[in-house]
């Protein structure tokens, strides 16, 4: 089963932790997806973690993922973060982002070559440019 590190804000905001939960449901049908409590509106197992442990263990999942999908909707430190390290470390990157009036991608994603941009308005549309991701990237993964 290939792992799925999936990435959006947290401290930078949780406007869209309903959209998360969704994409998140939809990454489970594709594969193991390492990083659940993203979208989890009370992530209860998160609670007293401290902020060395979590940076670990997130970048541990990270670097045993065969891809990684972010949404970057809302801006987050973190998930740029985790997209550079993601990027650094060769893996295939899709981020989406929900278009919304006077709110630009930064050129930071939107100009890098080696991120695929994924505009959606619809949760469908979302989940179109999800498979059509997977189904580019999936072959020879590590983990199967
Ligand atoms: C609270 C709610 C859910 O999780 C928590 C505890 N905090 C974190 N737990 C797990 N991953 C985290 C946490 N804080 C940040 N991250 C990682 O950074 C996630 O993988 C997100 O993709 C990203 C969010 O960064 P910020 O800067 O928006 O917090």
């Amino acid at each position: 089963m290939i792992k799925i590190y999936f990435a959006g804000s947290i401290r930078g905001g949780r406007n869209d932790v309903n959209i998360y939960k969704k994409i998140i449901k939809h990454l489970q049908l594709l594969g193991k997806v390492l990083t659940e409590h993203v979208g989890q509106v009370t992530a209860r197992g998160e609670v007293g973690k401290s902020d060395k442990y979590i940076y670990r263990r997130d970048l541990n999942w990270l670097s045993s993922s065969d891809l990684v999908i972010a949404d970057v909707s809302s801006p987050s430190l973190g998930v740029g973060f985790e997209i550079a390290k993601a990027i650094e470390l060769n893996k295939k990157v899709l981020c989406l982002f929900h278009g919304q009036k006077n709110k630009k991608l930064s050129a930071m994603i939107s100009g890098c070559p080696n991120i695929k941009v994924g505009e959606y308005d619809t949760f469908d549309d979302a989940k179109k440019i999800i498979d059509k991701f997977y189904a580019g990237n999936s072959k020879n993964l590590r983990s199967k």
